[in-house]
């Protein structure tokens, strides 16, 4: 298998942290790929259409995307504890934390190409603080919530470090602890996961 991935990128790390998890390691080969919305990487366009990592190229030869799907199916692989609950109530707070946390990313990417790659003169502040808004949004939700999470690390658990690990990665002067110290714990106790500190942004 072959999964398309870079360093930056939180959406690839949610797999690179699964694969990690559940000791997939050796079965793929991750390939560090350049992305930006407003150069095209054509190699990648033949695999994910949408032009995003992660995509990956299964053993058979078939083509799968985005993260919550890559995800899901390298988590039928093997035969450890699930990463995806398999059912009920466990399995639905897992997803809509993993919705909700891919959502907070997709804002920060967001802002993150309105300032890193739109030119200065057309950057518009108010649409900034609409993405920053839902990012902010999501870590309240997180953070009342985190004293009942398990001890299992699922898929929602998984995109919540992927999150605050792109918000201290790009957006630090956010300063997303204050006001989330139950979060802030929270994540400094996962952050000793070897999936999680060997996945680390760069
Ligand atoms: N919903 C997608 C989002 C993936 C995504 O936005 N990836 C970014 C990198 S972090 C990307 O490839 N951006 C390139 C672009 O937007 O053209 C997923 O969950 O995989």
């Amino acid at each position: 298998m072959k999964l398309r991935v870079n360093k930056a990128s939180p959406f690839a790390r949610k797999a690179r942290i699964l694969i990690r998890e559940i000791g997939l390691a050796g079965r793929l080969e991750e390939i560090e790929t350049t992305v930006s919305p407003v150069a095209p990487n054509e190699d990648l366009a033949r695999e994910n259409p949408l032009i995003k990592i992660p995509a990956l190229v299964t053993d058979n030869g078939e083509l799968l995307y985005d993260s919550a799907v890559i995800c899901e199916y390298l988590d039928t692989l093997h035969g450890g504890r699930k990463i995806f609950p398999a059912a009920g109530p466990l399995r639905f707070s897992a997803l809509r934390r993993q919705a909700l946390t891919d959502g907070m990313l997709d804002a920060a990417v967001l802002c993150r190409y309105e300032t890193a790659v739109r030119p200065e003169a057309l950057r518009w502040k108010d649409w900034i603080e609409g993405q920053k808004r839902k990012v902010f949004g999501g870590l309240g939700v997180l953070e009342a919530e985190v004293s009942s999470w398990s001890s299992d690390f699922d898929i929602g658990h998984i995109g919540a470090a992927c999150a605050l690990g792109y918000l201290d990665f790009r957006f630090a002067d956010w300063e997303w602890r204050a006001g989330h110290p139950r979060l802030a714990a929270w994540y400094q106790g996962v952050s000793r996961r070897p999936s999680v500190s060997e996945t680390a942004p760069s």
